[in-house]
């Protein structure tokens, strides 16, 4: 029973899931395990499953055996292997990994003098997309999922000196996974984002939600968690600089919900204020700096704050500039949030997954509205109960992260996935799932329309009807006809909703020049991106637009050599930094839209 149970696990389901992540690691007593990790590329995954195919992660790999005499068999060894960085997917560090999708052992030393009483964590950011964690040869847990963060407690397994953490991380795409195996990105595999030992008291604060209610603009609502032996415990919350404080009590099970009334500055993209928020309780205490604001829809209007806007966005992947590669550092993150401003954007697709958390803390600090989605992607497993766990597991750790993060008021459960009973009762129960965990927030996904007469383009996905906002992926002039196809057309919404224009767009490689009619020179993009915003001013219930994509990024769909060579081009920027024609007709729309809010 116990094998079958790892083996579900195994096969992509969210069984063995690690205990709740830590929230607001960077506000805690940190030690980073980034840097250079020993590593083993394991195709076959020998250290892991023996001859008979058994799993054994102890027995295996994660025992970092050495022999004990001249005669002994040990047909590894990590501290003769080569090292690979952490943060930072494997692929684009050694050329033969770049292609490669399977398991590669990391293994990391330390030393660590944990004072009485109190406790330690290891946590990821993220490793993509199955990781195995063994302390000192003891596994500490499993978890399923590229892109949100996971900790595990080694208060009992960490000793003073010559500990061994060891991580087997495997990538290999799988048909009943999240994402499943066909995708428009690269499939970085490795600890892609922050590895960091985490120091907390023997009772700890290791949750809060801090938001305002839905519908108030003063009445600040939201919870606390304890973890630890003394879960009953006086709690103060207080933001001195609104001169707001409250006491609580958590109960038997460490929880507290949290009311108070505050006089607020409501955060916005043109006054991006946050507040220095303590959580104080008897034995922990932890700072953040959160935003408050309102969202909500009325009709076919977003509004913040009570006021009608229109998103002037753009979709990005979790791609390095200028690198390539998984995007995890600061630079990364203010490169790409910098370039989104330049465009004049007010708003950000984070596509297709949960992407860096200092991406939703630096849109924060600069006022940037955020959409952040999980990969259930084109064609999901949408019968298989442990599809849909996965993706549930992923929803609400994607939430728990970010639910203090005033930037972020969309979330998104899906991104063109087809029409059907499977798929709808599958994303009805994640819509459910993400109102029940966040009350405060939107809820939306991409959408796909399709042709109602000659020159109609209809929206009437039946999952319309659950979602506050629509998400629409479009490629006319692309995909569907040459630019110019766009100035006929009309748009229809069975919904009285707003529609967010989630993608449209088309592909250049920079520096490619040719006539408006040339597939892939700067021109055509730009006739598209022309044709386009004719096309989107008159679609009166739109209230957002964020096309495909700020900058070009790798894909292994995208073959064609000289002028993709694994790169999907529909960039408006090159993976290099360098700007197309369409990003200048873009930043001029958005410049002109600055001034005509709500909508263009
Ligand atoms: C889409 C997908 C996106 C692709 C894009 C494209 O509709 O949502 O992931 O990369 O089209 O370039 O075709």
């Amino acid at each position: 029973m116990l094998r079958v149970i790892a083996l579900l696990a195994l096969a992509g389901g969210a069984l063995a899931q690690p205990p709740a992540p830590i929230q607001n690691i960077a506000a805690r007593k940190t030690v980073s395990l980034n840097g250079p990790w020993q590593t083993i590329v394991d195709p076959f995954e020998v250290g892991y499953y023996d001859y008979r195919w058994q799993p054994d992660v102890e027995a295996g790999f994660g025992a970092n055996r050495k022999p004990r005499s001249k005669s002994e068999l040990v047909e590894y060894d990590f501290d003769r292997s080569p090292r690979l960085q952490v943060p930072g997917d494997w692929n684009t560090q050694r050329p033969e990994l770049m292609f490669y999708e399977g398991a590669i052992w990391y293994k990391r030393d330390f030393d660590y003098s944990l004072p009485p009483g109190r406790r330690l964590f290891v946590h990821f950011g993220a490793a993509n997309y199955h990781a195995v964690v063994v302390l000192n040869g003891k596994k500490l847990g499993e978890h399923v999922g590229g892109f949100t963060p996971f900790n595990f407690e080694i208060t009992h397994l960490v000793r003073e000196k010559g500990n061994f953490l060891i991580v087997l991380v495997n990538n290999a795409r799988k048909m009943e996974a999240v994402p499943t195996v066909n995708t428009d990105w690269w499939n970085y595999g490795g600890l892609t984002r922050d590895v960091q030992l985490v120091e907390l008291p023997e009772t700890f604060i290791e949750d809060y939600s801090v938001q305002l209610e839905k519908g108030s603009r003063s009445r600040i609502g939201g919870w606390v968690r304890l973890n630890g032996p003394r879960l009953q415990q006086n709690i103060k919350l207080a933001i001195p600089e609104a001169g707001a404080a409250v006491g609580v009590q958590t109960d038997a099970k460490g929880y507290a919900a949290i009311g108070l009334d505050a006089k607020l500055s409501l955060w916005s993209p043109e006054n991006p204020k946050l507040y220095d928020v303590a959580l104080e309780a008897e034995t922990d205490r932890v700072r953040d700096s959160i935003g408050f604001r309102t969202i909500e829809t009325s009709g076919a209007n977003i509004l913040l704050n009570g006021k009608p806007i229109f998103l002037r966005g753009i979709t990005m992947h979790a791609e390095a500039p200028y690198r390539t590669g998984r995007a995890w550092s600061d630079a990364d993150a203010s490169t790409l949030l910098g370039w989104a401003r330049e465009l004049n954007c007010n708003f950000v697709r984070l596509a297709h997954y949960p992407h860096d958390e200092r991406m939703t803390r630096l849109a924060d600090r600069m006022g940037i509205l955020v959409w952040s989605e999980i990969p259930v992607y084109w064609t999901i497993r949408w019968e298989n109960p442990e599809t849909y766990a996965n993706a549930e597991n992923q929803l609400t750790e994607m939430i728990a992260r970010d639910k203090n993060r005033a930037s972020v008021i969309l979330w998104s459960v899906a991104n063109e996935t087809p029409i059907g009973e499977a798929r709808m009762r599958f994303l009805t129960r994640l819509v459910e799932r993400a109102r029940r965990e966040d009350s405060t927030r939107l809820i939306t996904a991409a959408l796909q329309v399709h042709e109602a007469g000659a020159d109609t383009q209809m929206l009437d996905d039946p999952l319309g009807k659950i979602l506050d906002v629509l998400g629409c992926n479009e490629y006319v002039g692309w995909y569907v006809g040459l630019p110019e196809r766009a100035d006929h057309i009309l748009w229809k919404s069975a919904f009285d909703k707003p529609l967010i224009m989630s993608e449209f767009g088309g592909g250049a490689l920079q520096g490619y020049h040719g006539d408006d009619l040339t597939i892939f020179t700067e021109e055509y993009q730009r006739s598209v991106y022309e044709h386009q915003i004719g096309m989107l001013k008159r679609i009166p219930f739109l209230r957002g637009t964020s096309p495909w994509i700020l900058m070009d990024f790798r894909s292994p769909r995208r073959t064609l050599p000289g002028i993709q060579d694994y790169f999907n081009r529909k960039g408006l920027i090159s993976e290099r930094g360098q700007k197309k024609a369409a990003f200048f007709v873009m930043q001029q729309f958005y410049e002109s839209l600055k001034t005509a809010e709500p909508r263009p």
